[in-house]
Protein backbone atom coordinates (compact mmCIF):
# COMPACT_ATOMS: atom_id res chain seq x y z
CA UNK A 1 0.00 0.00 0.00
CA UNK A 2 1.25 3.85 -0.70
CA UNK A 3 1.76 5.15 2.30
CA UNK A 4 1.06 9.58 2.42
CA UNK A 5 1.18 11.59 5.09
CA UNK A 6 -2.21 13.75 5.65
CA UNK A 7 -0.86 16.83 4.58
CA UNK A 8 0.37 15.27 1.68
CA UNK A 9 -3.45 14.33 0.75
CA UNK A 10 -3.56 18.26 0.21
CA UNK A 11 -1.79 18.09 -2.23
CA UNK A 12 -4.13 15.32 -4.11
CA UNK A 13 -6.30 18.77 -4.86
CA UNK A 14 -7.56 19.52 -7.87
CA UNK A 15 -10.67 22.42 -7.35
CA UNK A 16 -10.94 24.56 -4.80
CA UNK A 17 -11.84 23.45 -0.92
CA UNK A 18 -15.09 22.75 0.51
CA UNK A 19 -17.48 24.88 2.94
CA UNK A 20 -18.11 22.17 5.53
CA UNK A 21 -19.98 25.40 7.69
CA UNK A 22 -22.24 25.44 5.00
CA UNK A 23 -22.47 21.31 5.04
CA UNK A 24 -22.86 21.33 8.51
CA UNK A 25 -26.25 23.20 9.14
CA UNK A 26 -28.27 20.89 6.62
CA UNK A 27 -27.46 17.85 8.12
CA UNK A 28 -27.03 15.87 11.33
CA UNK A 29 -23.29 14.95 10.60
CA UNK A 30 -20.99 17.32 12.43
CA UNK A 31 -18.40 19.91 10.59
CA UNK A 32 -15.44 17.50 12.01
CA UNK A 33 -16.69 14.18 10.67
CA UNK A 34 -17.53 16.19 7.19
CA UNK A 35 -13.85 17.31 7.34
CA UNK A 36 -12.63 13.57 8.59
CA UNK A 37 -14.77 12.61 5.38
CA UNK A 38 -12.36 14.34 3.07
CA UNK A 39 -9.17 13.19 4.67
CA UNK A 40 -10.10 10.07 4.24
CA UNK A 41 -11.26 9.91 0.50
CA UNK A 42 -7.96 11.65 -0.56
CA UNK A 43 -6.34 8.89 1.92
CA UNK A 44 -7.83 6.14 0.19
CA UNK A 45 -7.71 7.41 -3.42
CA UNK A 46 -4.13 8.37 -3.10
CA UNK A 47 -2.97 4.99 -1.54
CA UNK A 48 -5.09 2.26 -3.32
CA UNK A 49 -3.07 0.51 -5.71
CA UNK A 50 -4.51 0.38 -9.13
CA UNK A 51 -5.07 -2.61 -11.78
CA UNK A 52 -3.94 -0.53 -14.90
CA UNK A 53 -6.16 -2.34 -17.27
CA UNK A 54 -4.73 -0.78 -20.55
CA UNK A 55 -1.46 0.05 -21.52
CA UNK A 56 1.52 -0.10 -24.15
CA UNK A 57 4.21 -1.30 -21.74
CA UNK A 58 6.13 -4.75 -21.86
CA UNK A 59 7.33 -7.05 -19.59
CA UNK A 60 11.06 -6.26 -19.31
CA UNK A 61 11.61 -10.10 -21.08
CA UNK A 62 10.66 -8.17 -24.35
CA UNK A 63 14.39 -5.91 -23.57
CA UNK A 64 14.18 -2.57 -26.04
CA UNK A 65 9.79 -2.99 -25.96
CA UNK A 66 9.98 -1.36 -22.84
CA UNK A 67 10.41 2.03 -23.23
CA UNK A 68 11.89 4.05 -20.22
CA UNK A 69 14.11 7.20 -19.37
CA UNK A 70 13.79 11.33 -20.43
CA UNK A 71 14.21 10.43 -23.98
CA UNK A 72 11.56 8.48 -24.40
CA UNK A 73 9.44 10.42 -22.44
CA UNK A 74 10.15 13.54 -24.59
CA UNK A 75 9.54 11.87 -27.60
CA UNK A 76 6.19 10.18 -26.68
CA UNK A 77 3.79 10.52 -29.35
CA UNK A 78 1.87 12.93 -27.48
CA UNK A 79 4.44 15.76 -27.17
CA UNK A 80 5.44 15.37 -30.94
CA UNK A 81 2.13 16.23 -31.98
CA UNK A 82 2.44 19.16 -29.64
CA UNK A 83 6.37 20.06 -30.99
CA UNK A 84 5.30 19.79 -34.58
CA UNK A 85 3.48 22.99 -33.83
CA UNK A 86 6.40 24.78 -32.96
CA UNK A 87 9.45 23.13 -34.91
CA UNK A 88 10.43 24.73 -38.42
CA UNK A 89 11.38 21.27 -39.47
CA UNK A 90 9.73 18.86 -42.21
CA UNK A 91 8.35 15.20 -40.44
CA UNK A 92 10.68 13.40 -43.17
CA UNK A 93 13.69 15.86 -41.25
CA UNK A 94 12.45 15.18 -37.58
CA UNK A 95 12.52 11.53 -38.38
CA UNK A 96 15.67 11.37 -39.71
CA UNK A 97 17.23 12.09 -36.71
CA UNK A 98 18.03 10.03 -33.81
CA UNK A 99 16.27 9.60 -30.73
CA UNK A 100 18.41 12.27 -28.40
CA UNK A 101 18.19 14.76 -31.49
CA UNK A 102 14.43 14.90 -31.69
CA UNK A 103 14.30 15.25 -27.84
CA UNK A 104 16.68 18.07 -27.92
CA UNK A 105 14.57 19.56 -30.17
CA UNK A 106 11.47 19.08 -28.20
CA UNK A 107 12.78 19.79 -25.03
CA UNK A 108 14.33 23.29 -26.09
CA UNK A 109 10.57 23.86 -28.52
CA UNK A 110 8.24 22.81 -25.84
CA UNK A 111 9.55 23.38 -22.32
CA UNK A 112 12.63 26.26 -22.87
CA UNK A 113 11.23 28.23 -26.05
CA UNK A 114 7.46 28.12 -24.87
CA UNK A 115 6.29 26.72 -20.98
CA UNK A 116 5.41 23.12 -20.87
CA UNK A 117 1.29 23.83 -19.40
CA UNK A 118 0.17 20.96 -22.02
CA UNK A 119 -0.95 17.74 -20.30
CA UNK A 120 1.57 15.80 -21.95
CA UNK A 121 4.55 18.11 -21.13
CA UNK A 122 3.30 18.67 -17.67
CA UNK A 123 3.33 14.65 -17.10
CA UNK A 124 6.89 14.68 -17.92
CA UNK A 125 7.78 17.48 -15.65
CA UNK A 126 5.43 15.47 -12.85
CA UNK A 127 7.51 12.55 -13.33
CA UNK A 128 11.07 13.87 -12.84
CA UNK A 129 9.46 15.59 -9.68
CA UNK A 130 7.88 12.54 -8.33
CA UNK A 131 11.07 10.52 -8.89
CA UNK A 132 13.14 13.31 -6.91
CA UNK A 133 15.23 15.33 -9.96
CA UNK A 134 15.27 19.20 -10.42
CA UNK A 135 14.13 20.09 -13.64
CA UNK A 136 13.72 23.53 -12.63
CA UNK A 137 17.31 23.66 -13.43
CA UNK A 138 16.73 22.73 -17.19
CA UNK A 139 19.58 21.19 -17.82
CA UNK A 140 18.50 18.30 -19.88
CA UNK A 141 22.40 16.34 -19.90
CA UNK A 142 21.98 16.13 -16.20
CA UNK A 143 18.33 14.75 -16.18
CA UNK A 144 19.87 12.31 -19.08
CA UNK A 145 22.68 11.36 -16.98
CA UNK A 146 20.56 10.42 -13.88
CA UNK A 147 18.76 8.10 -15.80
CA UNK A 148 22.13 6.67 -17.27
CA UNK A 149 22.62 5.32 -13.74
CA UNK A 150 19.57 3.22 -13.63
CA UNK A 151 19.31 -0.69 -14.09
CA UNK A 152 15.70 -1.24 -15.72
CA UNK A 153 14.60 -4.13 -13.60
CA UNK A 154 15.43 -1.81 -10.70
CA UNK A 155 14.13 1.21 -12.40
CA UNK A 156 10.67 -0.55 -13.04
CA UNK A 157 10.37 -1.51 -9.24
CA UNK A 158 10.83 2.03 -8.81
CA UNK A 159 8.05 3.57 -11.11
CA UNK A 160 5.48 0.66 -10.00
CA UNK A 161 5.94 2.13 -6.46
CA UNK A 162 5.80 5.74 -7.20
CA UNK A 163 2.43 5.49 -9.26
CA UNK A 164 1.08 2.83 -6.51
CA UNK A 165 -0.02 -0.04 -9.74
CA UNK A 166 0.29 -3.20 -8.43
CA UNK A 167 -0.64 -4.70 -11.71
CA UNK A 168 -0.75 -3.55 -15.89
CA UNK A 169 -2.18 -5.32 -18.87
CA UNK A 170 -0.06 -5.13 -21.48
CA UNK A 171 -1.37 -4.79 -25.58
CA UNK A 172 -0.43 -8.17 -27.05
CA UNK A 173 -0.01 -8.40 -31.10
CA UNK A 174 0.81 -11.63 -32.56
CA UNK A 175 1.26 -9.67 -35.29
CA UNK A 176 4.39 -7.34 -34.20
CA UNK A 177 7.02 -9.19 -35.92
CA UNK A 178 9.43 -9.11 -32.86
CA UNK A 179 6.85 -9.49 -30.02
CA UNK A 180 6.07 -12.48 -31.59
CA UNK A 181 8.66 -14.23 -31.38
CA UNK A 182 9.89 -13.41 -27.85
CA UNK A 183 6.17 -14.88 -27.29
CA UNK A 184 7.11 -18.17 -29.16
CA UNK A 185 10.51 -18.62 -27.65
CA UNK A 186 8.68 -18.39 -23.86
CA UNK A 187 9.83 -16.60 -21.00
CA UNK A 188 9.48 -16.07 -17.14
CA UNK A 189 6.89 -13.58 -16.57
CA UNK A 190 7.00 -10.57 -14.03
CA UNK A 191 4.38 -10.78 -11.92
CA UNK A 192 2.69 -7.08 -12.59
CA UNK A 193 2.63 -7.43 -16.11
CA UNK A 194 -0.90 -9.40 -17.47
CA UNK A 195 -1.70 -9.36 -21.04
CA UNK A 196 -4.55 -9.10 -23.23
CA UNK A 197 -5.19 -10.16 -27.07
CA UNK A 198 -4.89 -7.14 -29.26
CA UNK A 199 -6.54 -8.07 -32.85
CA UNK A 200 -7.06 -4.78 -35.45
CA UNK A 201 -4.99 -6.67 -38.10
CA UNK A 202 -7.57 -9.43 -38.04
CA UNK A 203 -10.28 -7.23 -38.01
CA UNK A 204 -9.42 -4.45 -39.81
CA UNK A 205 -7.06 -5.71 -42.63
CA UNK A 206 -8.07 -9.12 -43.04
CA UNK A 207 -6.70 -9.54 -46.66
CA UNK A 208 -3.39 -9.00 -45.16
CA UNK A 209 -3.64 -11.29 -42.39
CA UNK A 210 -5.33 -14.04 -44.25
CA UNK A 211 -1.51 -14.65 -45.74
CA UNK A 212 0.54 -14.18 -42.56
CA UNK A 213 -2.52 -16.67 -40.49
CA UNK A 214 -1.84 -19.26 -43.47
CA UNK A 215 2.01 -18.78 -43.08
CA UNK A 216 1.51 -19.58 -39.31
CA UNK A 217 -0.14 -22.71 -40.30
CA UNK A 218 -3.89 -21.56 -40.07
CA UNK A 219 -5.56 -22.86 -43.03
CA UNK A 220 -7.80 -19.45 -44.07
CA UNK A 221 -8.79 -18.02 -46.91
CA UNK A 222 -10.33 -14.83 -47.68
CA UNK A 223 -13.88 -16.11 -48.00
CA UNK A 224 -15.03 -16.62 -44.44
CA UNK A 225 -15.59 -20.27 -44.93
CA UNK A 226 -16.54 -22.25 -42.20
CA UNK A 227 -12.71 -23.97 -42.05
CA UNK A 228 -11.76 -19.97 -41.80
CA UNK A 229 -13.91 -19.30 -39.14
CA UNK A 230 -12.52 -22.38 -37.28
CA UNK A 231 -8.77 -22.30 -38.38
CA UNK A 232 -9.36 -18.36 -37.26
CA UNK A 233 -11.13 -19.85 -34.21
CA UNK A 234 -7.91 -21.90 -33.24
CA UNK A 235 -5.75 -18.66 -33.91
CA UNK A 236 -7.55 -16.70 -31.05
CA UNK A 237 -7.29 -19.88 -28.71
CA UNK A 238 -3.76 -20.79 -29.46
CA UNK A 239 -2.82 -16.94 -28.91
CA UNK A 240 -5.48 -16.58 -25.26
CA UNK A 241 -3.41 -19.55 -24.17
CA UNK A 242 0.60 -18.62 -25.29
CA UNK A 243 -0.56 -15.08 -23.64
CA UNK A 244 -2.60 -16.06 -20.61
CA UNK A 245 -4.65 -13.05 -22.35
CA UNK A 246 -7.32 -11.75 -19.91
CA UNK A 247 -9.50 -9.85 -22.43
CA UNK A 248 -9.32 -9.30 -26.40
CA UNK A 249 -8.98 -5.93 -27.96
CA UNK A 250 -9.75 -3.91 -30.86
CA UNK A 251 -10.06 -0.19 -31.51
CA UNK A 252 -12.46 0.68 -34.42
CA UNK A 253 -12.96 3.72 -36.59
CA UNK A 254 -16.24 6.09 -35.80
CA UNK A 255 -17.86 4.46 -38.75
CA UNK A 256 -17.90 1.22 -37.02
CA UNK A 257 -21.52 -0.46 -37.69
CA UNK A 258 -22.89 -3.89 -35.90
CA UNK A 259 -24.44 -6.35 -37.27
CA UNK A 260 -22.96 -5.76 -40.66
CA UNK A 261 -21.90 -7.39 -44.15
CA UNK A 262 -18.34 -6.29 -43.05
CA UNK A 263 -15.63 -8.49 -42.69
CA UNK A 264 -15.22 -6.97 -39.47
CA UNK A 265 -18.49 -7.44 -38.07
CA UNK A 266 -18.43 -11.26 -39.50
CA UNK A 267 -15.60 -12.18 -38.23
CA UNK A 268 -16.95 -10.54 -34.55
CA UNK A 269 -19.93 -12.46 -35.28
CA UNK A 270 -18.75 -15.56 -35.97
CA UNK A 271 -14.99 -16.24 -34.51
CA UNK A 272 -14.42 -13.64 -31.92
CA UNK A 273 -17.18 -13.21 -30.16
CA UNK A 274 -17.90 -17.55 -29.80
CA UNK A 275 -14.30 -17.50 -28.83
CA UNK A 276 -14.58 -14.97 -25.96
CA UNK A 277 -17.50 -17.19 -24.95
CA UNK A 278 -15.90 -20.08 -24.71
CA UNK A 279 -13.05 -18.98 -23.18
CA UNK A 280 -15.27 -16.76 -20.34
CA UNK A 281 -13.42 -13.70 -21.80
CA UNK A 282 -14.32 -10.12 -22.44
CA UNK A 283 -14.19 -8.38 -25.81
CA UNK A 284 -12.86 -4.78 -25.49
CA UNK A 285 -13.67 -2.25 -27.87
CA UNK A 286 -12.28 1.48 -28.30
CA UNK A 287 -14.39 3.33 -30.10
CA UNK A 288 -13.70 5.84 -32.19
CA UNK A 289 -10.42 6.99 -33.71
CA UNK A 290 -9.31 7.53 -37.05
CA UNK A 291 -6.28 6.40 -37.93
CA UNK A 292 -3.68 8.31 -40.21
CA UNK A 293 -5.35 11.76 -40.06
CA UNK A 294 -1.84 13.06 -41.00
CA UNK A 295 0.37 10.06 -41.67
CA UNK A 296 3.54 12.17 -41.09
CA UNK A 297 3.35 12.32 -37.86
CA UNK A 298 2.97 8.30 -37.66
CA UNK A 299 1.74 7.33 -34.17
CA UNK A 300 1.29 11.24 -33.69
CA UNK A 301 -1.13 11.37 -36.82
CA UNK A 302 -4.48 9.87 -35.76
CA UNK A 303 -7.31 11.09 -34.88
CA UNK A 304 -10.69 11.40 -33.21
CA UNK A 305 -14.23 11.05 -34.57
CA UNK A 306 -17.75 10.42 -33.22
CA UNK A 307 -18.91 6.66 -33.10
CA UNK A 308 -22.46 5.38 -33.79
CA UNK A 309 -23.40 3.84 -30.03
CA UNK A 310 -25.86 2.08 -31.83
CA UNK A 311 -23.53 -0.11 -33.44
CA UNK A 312 -22.56 -0.54 -29.48
CA UNK A 313 -25.97 -1.37 -27.80
CA UNK A 314 -26.92 -3.72 -31.17
CA UNK A 315 -23.72 -5.67 -29.88
CA UNK A 316 -24.44 -6.05 -26.81
CA UNK A 317 -28.11 -6.65 -26.95
CA UNK A 318 -27.25 -9.44 -29.46
CA UNK A 319 -24.70 -10.91 -27.61
CA UNK A 320 -25.57 -11.31 -24.00
CA UNK A 321 -23.53 -14.06 -23.07
CA UNK A 322 -20.42 -11.89 -24.29
CA UNK A 323 -19.35 -9.06 -21.81
CA UNK A 324 -17.70 -6.27 -23.68
CA UNK A 325 -15.30 -3.41 -21.77
CA UNK A 326 -16.01 -0.28 -23.65
CA UNK A 327 -13.78 3.36 -24.09
CA UNK A 328 -14.95 5.74 -26.44
CA UNK A 329 -12.65 8.47 -27.28
CA UNK A 330 -15.02 11.12 -28.49
CA UNK A 331 -16.03 13.68 -25.59
CA UNK A 332 -19.26 13.95 -27.33
CA UNK A 333 -19.82 10.11 -26.92
CA UNK A 334 -19.09 10.36 -23.57
CA UNK A 335 -23.01 10.66 -22.12
CA UNK A 336 -24.34 8.18 -24.55
CA UNK A 337 -21.78 5.72 -24.14
CA UNK A 338 -22.84 5.96 -20.30
CA UNK A 339 -26.41 5.92 -20.68
CA UNK A 340 -25.77 2.57 -22.60
CA UNK A 341 -24.36 1.34 -19.77
CA UNK A 342 -26.85 1.37 -17.67
CA UNK A 343 -29.23 -0.37 -20.11
CA UNK A 344 -26.60 -3.37 -20.55
CA UNK A 345 -25.10 -5.09 -18.02
CA UNK A 346 -23.01 -6.92 -20.07
CA UNK A 347 -21.05 -3.48 -20.67
CA UNK A 348 -18.47 -1.94 -18.94
CA UNK A 349 -16.75 1.29 -19.11
CA UNK A 350 -12.81 1.98 -18.93
CA UNK A 351 -11.06 4.49 -18.63
CA UNK A 352 -10.61 7.92 -19.96
CA UNK A 353 -8.72 7.34 -23.24
CA UNK A 354 -6.16 8.85 -25.32
CA UNK A 355 -7.64 12.52 -26.10
CA UNK A 356 -9.84 12.94 -23.02
CA UNK A 357 -7.00 11.62 -20.80
CA UNK A 358 -6.95 15.41 -19.97
CA UNK A 359 -8.00 16.77 -16.84
CA UNK A 360 -10.77 18.87 -17.89
CA UNK A 361 -12.51 15.82 -20.02
CA UNK A 362 -11.16 13.84 -16.82
CA UNK A 363 -13.08 15.64 -14.53
CA UNK A 364 -16.19 15.82 -16.80
CA UNK A 365 -16.49 12.15 -17.42
CA UNK A 366 -15.95 10.77 -13.71
CA UNK A 367 -18.69 13.02 -12.65
CA UNK A 368 -21.20 11.75 -15.66
CA UNK A 369 -20.25 8.33 -14.76
CA UNK A 370 -20.57 8.16 -10.79
CA UNK A 371 -23.93 10.07 -11.57
CA UNK A 372 -25.22 7.76 -13.78
CA UNK A 373 -22.98 4.35 -13.05
CA UNK A 374 -22.60 4.29 -9.21
CA UNK A 375 -19.10 2.78 -9.11
CA UNK A 376 -19.94 0.18 -11.23
CA UNK A 377 -17.21 0.92 -14.29
CA UNK A 378 -13.26 1.57 -14.18
CA UNK A 379 -12.40 4.91 -13.51
CA UNK A 380 -8.57 5.13 -15.42
CA UNK A 381 -6.39 3.80 -17.30
CA UNK A 382 -2.75 5.07 -18.45
CA UNK A 383 -2.37 4.02 -22.03
CA UNK A 384 1.26 4.61 -20.70
CA UNK A 385 3.67 3.88 -23.70
CA UNK A 386 6.98 4.81 -21.72
CA UNK A 387 6.99 2.94 -18.60
CA UNK A 388 7.85 6.12 -16.31
CA UNK A 389 4.60 7.77 -17.49
CA UNK A 390 2.57 5.59 -15.28
CA UNK A 391 3.70 8.09 -12.53
CA UNK A 392 2.75 11.07 -14.05
CA UNK A 393 -0.72 9.43 -15.60
CA UNK A 394 -1.53 8.16 -11.93
CA UNK A 395 -0.57 10.87 -10.14
CA UNK A 396 -2.61 13.60 -12.52
CA UNK A 397 -5.50 11.64 -12.25
CA UNK A 398 -5.64 10.31 -8.97
CA UNK A 399 -6.02 14.68 -8.02
CA UNK A 400 -8.96 15.14 -10.39
CA UNK A 401 -11.07 11.83 -9.25
CA UNK A 402 -10.07 12.17 -5.43
CA UNK A 403 -11.56 16.12 -5.53
CA UNK A 404 -14.86 14.75 -7.45
CA UNK A 405 -15.02 11.72 -4.93
CA UNK A 406 -15.11 14.03 -1.91
CA UNK A 407 -17.86 16.12 -3.57
CA UNK A 408 -19.96 13.78 -4.02
CA UNK A 409 -19.57 11.60 -0.93
CA UNK A 410 -20.10 15.26 0.89
CA UNK A 411 -23.08 15.55 -1.39
CA UNK A 412 -23.97 11.84 0.40
CA UNK A 413 -23.51 13.30 3.71
CA UNK A 414 -25.82 15.75 3.06
CA UNK A 415 -28.67 13.83 3.08
CA UNK A 416 -27.83 12.55 6.76
CA UNK A 417 -26.35 9.10 5.18
CA UNK A 418 -22.60 9.05 6.89
CA UNK A 419 -19.97 7.08 4.36
CA UNK A 420 -17.68 4.82 6.38
CA UNK A 421 -13.88 5.16 6.01
CA UNK A 422 -14.03 0.96 5.27
CA UNK A 423 -17.11 1.74 2.63
CA UNK A 424 -15.13 4.83 0.82
CA UNK A 425 -12.15 2.28 0.69
CA UNK A 426 -14.30 -0.25 -0.62
CA UNK A 427 -15.39 2.06 -3.57
CA UNK A 428 -11.95 3.33 -4.43
CA UNK A 429 -10.70 -0.43 -5.54
CA UNK A 430 -13.94 -0.71 -7.20
CA UNK A 431 -13.04 1.74 -9.26
CA UNK A 432 -9.66 1.10 -9.34
CA UNK A 433 -9.56 -1.68 -10.89
CA UNK A 434 -11.81 -4.74 -8.65
CA UNK A 435 -15.38 -4.35 -10.52
CA UNK A 436 -13.29 -4.64 -13.37
CA UNK A 437 -11.72 -7.81 -12.26
CA UNK A 438 -14.97 -8.69 -11.23
CA UNK A 439 -16.65 -8.20 -14.69
CA UNK A 440 -13.91 -9.92 -16.28
CA UNK A 441 -14.23 -13.74 -14.14
CA UNK A 442 -16.29 -15.50 -15.50
CA UNK A 443 -19.59 -15.99 -15.17
CA UNK A 444 -21.82 -18.68 -13.91
CA UNK A 445 -24.51 -17.90 -16.32
CA UNK A 446 -24.88 -15.95 -18.62
CA UNK A 447 -26.68 -12.02 -18.35
CA UNK A 448 -30.00 -12.56 -20.01
CA UNK A 449 -30.64 -9.47 -21.30
CA UNK A 450 -34.62 -8.95 -23.03
CA UNK A 451 -34.39 -8.74 -26.99
CA UNK A 452 -34.15 -5.59 -28.36
CA UNK A 453 -36.71 -3.29 -28.60
CA UNK A 454 -38.07 -4.60 -25.08
CA UNK A 455 -39.98 -1.83 -22.94
CA UNK A 456 -37.56 0.60 -22.32
CA UNK A 457 -37.72 0.22 -18.27
CA UNK A 458 -34.16 -0.03 -18.51
CA UNK A 459 -31.64 -1.12 -15.62
O1 LIG B 1 -5.22 2.06 -30.02
C1 LIG B 1 -4.81 2.29 -28.86
O2 LIG B 1 -4.65 1.43 -27.97
C2 LIG B 1 -4.44 3.74 -28.55
O3 LIG B 1 -4.25 3.88 -27.17
C3 LIG B 1 -3.18 4.09 -29.34
O4 LIG B 1 -2.17 3.16 -29.00
C4 LIG B 1 -2.69 5.51 -29.14
O5 LIG B 1 -1.54 5.70 -29.96
C5 LIG B 1 -2.30 5.81 -27.73
O6 LIG B 1 -1.22 5.47 -27.29
N1 LIG B 1 -3.19 6.50 -27.03
O7 LIG B 1 -2.95 6.83 -25.73
ZN1 LIG C 1 -3.92 2.22 -26.11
Amino acid sequence: MLSLESKKLRRLHYRSGFDYAELEMTNTISKSRLETIEVEVRQAVATTPVCDVHTHLYDPAFGPLLLWGIDALLVYHYVVAEAFRFLPLSCERFWALSKTEQANLIWEALFIEHSPVSEACRGVLTTLNALGLDANQRDLPAIRQWFAEWKVEDYLERCLELAGVSTLCMTNSPFDDVERGIWERGFTRHPAFTAALRIDPLLLQWNEAVPRLAQWSYAVTPELSPKTVDETRRFLADWTRRIQARYLMVSLPPGFNYPAQTECAQLMEKAVLPHCRDYGLPFALMLGVKRGVNPGLRLAGDGVGPCQLESLENLCAQNPSNKFLVTVLARENQHGLCVAARKFPNLHLFGCWWFTNIPTVIDEMTRMRLELLGTSFTVQHSDARVLDQIIYKWRHSRAIIADVLVEKYLALAQTGWEPSNDEIERDVKDLFGGTFAKFCSPVSSSIDLPAKGFDGQGF
